[in-house]
């Protein structure tokens, strides 16, 4: 049967603030739980990746989990440990003690953002490349996705691995003209994870239909999402604005883009 009941973790985050305008529209009953208080949703759980006990109880009787939590920028070390790394691990736990069957986990496109542009002429980065962070965060990001394969292998827990490139409501930079991920197909994509049959862990790449993309959607498609947007109709204001992307500028040289050039890195990015 398809998932009704949701909890959405990071509820009050950038993504999680899209998709708790969005999904119900597609039927989903959202259990809502963040770290910090949701002002307008006094039914919202407030508490940490840390505790445990929370989480349990939170993650009983849900169909699915979507799981945005987490720090979604570079940290310090001891910081992505403690949230990103820890904190998932004890979502698993939580889903695996629980039943919980399928769970939807907010990768990055920074776990491979080491990875070269692909040419313009050039076949797009498949979800198979290897894993290449381009920082700590990235680096979690690689961890929560063999995390979800362990779950998958060990305890038959499902778990979708999105790589989001940028979900905002439009897309800001020359880069985001080939990452960005509409609210609207954002949404789609949820949908397609959390009702797609027999997804075991599948690894897809999240982004609109963008004339620019980088990287291969066709394991997104494979689950039945069907992008509907394209940031090339912001592309033509842009570039008058920002100019073309510079090739030469290492910035723009891997996936990652600025995150793999700032040294040390901005806190946040
Ligand atoms: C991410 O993983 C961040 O969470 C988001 O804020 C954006 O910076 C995005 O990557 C990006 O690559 O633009």
């Amino acid at each position: 049967p398809a998932p009704r009941t949701v909890l959405l973790t990071g509820a009050a985050g950038g993504v999680g603030t899209l998709m708790r305008g969005l999904l119900p529209a597609y039927g989903y009953e959202l259990r809502l739980l963040d770290a910090v208080p949701i002002a307008s949703e006094p039914d919202a759980i407030t508490a940490s990746l840390a505790d445990e006990e929370a989480l349990r109880e939170a993650v009983r009787g849900v169909d699915a989990i979507v799981h945005l939590a987490g720090i979604s920028l570079e940290a310090p070390f001891q910081e992505i440990l403690r949230t990103n790394v820890e904190g998932t691990y004890h979502l698993y736990e939580a889903a695996r003690a629980e039943g919980v069957r399928r769970i939807l986990f907010a990768s990055s496109n920074h776990a491979v953002g080491f990875t070269p542009r692909p040419r313009a002429d050039g076949p797009l980065i498949p979800v198979g490349t290897p894993h290449r962070p381009d920082t700590f965060y990235g680096l979690s990001k690689c961890f929560g996705e063999d995390l979800a394969q362990l779950y998958w292998d060990r305890h038959g827990v499902e778990t979708v691995s999105v790589r989001i490139g940028a979900c905002e409501m439009e897309p800001t930079t020359v880069r985001m003209l080939s990452v960005w991920l509409s609210p609207g197909d954002c949404a789609r994509l949820v949908d397609a994870a959390l009702t797609a049959e027999d997804v075991r862990h599948t690894v897809v790449y999240g982004s609109s239909a963008n004339t620019r993309l980088w990287w291969d959607l066709s394991t997104a498609r494979g689950l039945g999402y069907e992008p509907r947007d394209d940031s090339e109709q912001y592309a033509a204001k842009l570039i008058a604005e920002l100019g073309e992307p510079d090739d030469a500028d290492p910035a723009h040289a891997h996936l990652g883009g600025p995150f793999c050039t700032d040294h040390p890195p901005r806190w946040p990015c």
